[in-house]
């Protein structure tokens, strides 16, 4: 598995269905709270278009997307028996939720581990740009983040992403990426958008090489995706599929 993931900046792998299933049961009860009716017989595309976009804009901001410390900490420990056996690795973590996070969810601490979850709508914008993580940390540090965890690491060496498909992932609603793409040399900018500034990759060079984006098939049928915080990136937005629910948080291990 190491070898694989150095040359192709990123392995998949399957991830356990009782543990997802977990995950998706609690963002279905977050999503029916929203609006305090059920699914009934509506397809999850039907009914996140039933909760008012006021609601959605509030209600579905990163900080309330969080999964609860029990079942997070669930995650993390699959992830350390999983991964750090494949990679020998000894001590693992995950990112904590950030300050101005704590200061928007009324529900959740300093410590809470940062598993999140995302909810992206078919023909809404909830999806990013094409991105390496990496830049975010670059930009994160640079604005005097400290991460709070218990060893010393890099997050170029000992941080990779993990993203689970949940529910509604098929080809054309799941992650994409750029296979080889981290040891690339790729110019990236920051732009001003309406949740703060946020690195993209340039628009230059992604006209030019959008053609190497792929999303592997392993998504599709439920397999989560490992990949280097170099790797080139992008939920896509779509207009015809079904809106899709996935999971994402940071693995720090070394
Ligand atoms: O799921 C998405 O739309 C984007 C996820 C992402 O950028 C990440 O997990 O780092
Ligand atoms: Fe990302």
């Amino acid at each position: 598995m190491k070898k694989e993931f150095e040359e192709k900046g990123y392995v998949t792998l399957p991830f356990p269905s009782e543990l997802k299933k977990e995950m998706h049961h609690y963002i279905m009860d977050y999503l029916q709270g929203l609006v305090d009716t059920s699914l009934g017989d509506k397809s999850l595309d039907q009914f996140v278009k039933t909760i008012p976009e006021p609601v959605w804009q509030l209600k579905m901001r990163r900080s309330f997307r969080i999964f609860p410390s029990p079942l997070a900490s669930r995650v993390l420990d699959w992830a350390h028996h999983t991964l750090c056996s494949a990679f020998g690795l000894t001590q693992s973590a995950v990112n904590v939720v950030l300050p101005q996070e704590v200061e928007e969810n009324p529900n959740i601490s300093e410590d809470h581990l940062a598993v999140y979850w995302r909810c992206v709508r078919s023909g809404k914008p909830d999806a990013g740009r094409p991105h390496r993580d990496s830049s975010f940390w670059d930009l994160e540090f640079s604005e005097g983040y400290k991460p709070k965890i218990p060893f010393e690491f890099s997050y170029l060496q000992d941080c990779k992403k993990i993203w689970i498909p949940i529910a509604g992932c098929n080809p054309d609603t799941t992650l994409r990426i750029i296979p080889g793409s981290h040891r690339m040399d790729i110019p990236t900018i920051v732009e001003q958008t309406e949740y703060g500034r946020r690195p993209t990759i340039c628009p230059k060079w992604l006209q030019k090489e959008s053609h190497l984006f792929m999303t592997p098939p392993e998504l599709s049928q439920g397999n989560c995706i490992l990949f280097d915080m170099n790797l080139v990136h992008v939920g896509p937005c779509h207009e015809q599929s079904t809106s899709r629910i996935s999971s994402e948080f940071n693995f720090i291990a070394k």
